[in-house]
């Protein structure tokens, strides 16, 4: 089996480097590729750079050129939900880009023709993802996420996030990644760990807690692919 982990900063995948240790090196694209062999498997490990274009590129490099069955997604967002707070680790169950907007068109915000709002993930990797958090006593929240190409940190566009796309969390990549491995036909899954709440103090949460955050998702992706070798 080929799996593929990506995350959008190089923070959030540097704890998955430490883990395995011994890689290969591929360069595609101004993207680093890292590739591990662990047991029966071969992982794929890369960060896309910000943003949904470059998550795109990062996902279809990894399904097309890498030949990656399987993607899961590790790092960080930002709460909306008010019981999510920093530290927490959020699955995403749908996805959508809060910031497509043709509404011009009568068109409903997040909605773009052939494709839809959400995205769901994977219901056999987001069981297998529950399974492993009960028997290991990790608290494992399950909730959607909005991705658009912007920080939030402003009260009121994250109240808007919350009552137009029910948004838990809000993030800058999932949906890209969503969007690709629907379209292949790849089951993936996206773990997000709170790194701030989408507030006027985003920016200093964000950069207090990223390191912390994109641990926390990184240690569970580990489990996840010690439970598929
Ligand atoms: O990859 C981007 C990073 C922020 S931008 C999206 N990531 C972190 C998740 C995230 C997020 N996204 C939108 C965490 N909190 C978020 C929020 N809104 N409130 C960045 C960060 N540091 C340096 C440069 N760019």
């Amino acid at each position: 089996m080929i799996i593929g982990i990506i995350g959008a900063m190089q923070e959030e995948i540097t704890p998955l480097l430490k883990m395995f240790q011994d890689y290969k090196i591929h360069k595609i694209a101004n993207n680093t590729f890292y590739e591990i062999t662990h047991k029966n498997i071969k992982i794929f490990i890369a960060y896309s750079k910000i943003g949904k274009v470059h998550a795109s590129i990062t996902a279809t490099t990894l399904i097309t050129l890498f030949k990656c069955e399987k993607i899961i997604f590790s790092g960080v967002a930002g709460g909306l939900h008010p019981d999510l707070k920093v530290g927490d680790l959020l699955l995403a169950t749908k996805l959508c880009q809060h910031d497509v907007d043709i509404s011009a068109f009568g068109h409903p915000l997040g909605f773009i023709p052939e494709s839809s709002i959400y995205i769901t993930t994977d219901s056999t990797l987001n069981n297998l993802a529950k399974q492993i958090a009960q028997k290991k006593g990790i608290l494992l929240k399950e909730g959607v996420i909005a991705s658009g190409d912007q920080f939030i940190h402003d009260a009121n566009k994250k109240h808007f996030l919350i009552k137009e796309f029910k948004a838990d969390a809000v993030e800058m990549e999932g949906a890209a990644v969503a969007v690709v491995c629907n379209l292949f036909n790849i089951p993936f899954c996206i773990f997000r760990s709170i790194s701030d709440s989408a507030d006027q103090e985003a920016d200093i949460s964000f950069d207090t807690f990223l390191e912390q955050a994109a641990n926390t998702s990184a240690i569970f992706v580990k489990e996840i692919i010690e439970a598929l070798v």
